[in-house]
């Protein structure tokens, strides 16, 4: 290869790389709480329509009126749906799907924190319906519209526990390693149509998360981030958008993020 002047690399390295999402639109699932509201919130303050779906209604409506107020030309619409509802594609089929940019393929939960031969199957059940059937049948709709169309951002929440199996969350752990198994096996089989595959894999993120995992005890999802900064819904979100800015020839196929206080998920430095 002949030697390059420097002049056009300074140039080519200057130039504007992000992509805008203006009047784009996209679907986001857990959008009434930590990481799938915030991601709302960035996506709306870069003129992103938006499909909110969750549980909670009277939420949705909160945060359709907050996110109207931030930016009025948005269309917003919600979508009041439990993920795990057998019926819930039918609700997804009513919505165009067709006009789905993005998928924030975010809903998950972790249920529980117990040794496998001491914990409650009913949990192992709330986190396959949520993490596993439902995160791939909502990916399976979604990316079957957009590749009828060539075209199509499917961005999923992972986790670090889809790298690591940590004692305690055996099923939480599995179904995290089977959405990154089924994701890079969407990848491949859409690399033909122009979607991007990409995958958030985070660590410790205080949301709701951990009173989710110790069902209702605020005291001891406290103790989880005890002496540590940990990340925000607000970090992961960023991650997520500037994914999603990437031109198209750039597919983020993972961003891990931890903060810079664990290493891993036995490995965390608390300040004393
Ligand atoms: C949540 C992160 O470390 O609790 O997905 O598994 S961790």
């Amino acid at each position: 290869m002949d030697e390059q002047s420097i002049k056009p690399l300074i140039g080519s390295a200057l130039a504007q790389r992000r992509l805008s999402l203006h009047g784009k639109t996209a679907l986001v699932t857990g959008a009434s709480s930590g990481i799938g509201l915030a991601v709302s919130v960035k996506l709306a303050m870069e003129g992103c329509n938006l499909n909110l779906v969750a549980r909670r209604k009277d939420r949705l409506i909160e945060l359709k009126r907050e996110l109207l107020h931030l930016n009025p030309g948005l269309q917003i619409k919600i979508i009041e749906l439990d993920v795990t509802n057998k019926n819930c594609g039918n609700e997804l089929d009513s919505l165009n799907a067709t006009d789905v940019d993005i998928l924030v393929n975010n809903a998950g939960l972790a249920a529980g924190f117990a040794k496998i031969v001491e914990s409650n199957p009913d949990d192992w059940s709330k986190m396959l319906e949520t993490n596993v059937s439902a995160a791939f049948e909502i990916s399976r709709r979604v990316a079957s519209k957009m590749i009828l169309k060539n075209s199509g951002d499917v961005v999923v929440l992972s986790s670090v526990a889809a790298h690591y199996s940590y004692d305690n969350g055996a099923v939480y752990c599995a179904t995290k390693h089977a959405i990154k198994a089924f994701h890079e096996a969407l990848r491949l089989e859409t690399l033909e149509h122009g979607i991007r595959v990409m995958m958030v894999s985070p660590g410790m993120v205080e949301t709701e998360f951990s009173v989710v995992r110790f069902a209702g005890d605020q005291n001891r999802a406290n103790s989880v981030y005890q002496g540590i900064q940990a990340l925000d819904a607000g970090d992961i979100a960023e991650s997520i958008l500037f994914a999603l800015q990437q031109p198209r020839h750039i597919n983020l196929d993972e961003i891990i993020i931890k903060p810079q206080q664990q290493g891993n998920p036995w490995k965390v430095y608390r300040n004393p």
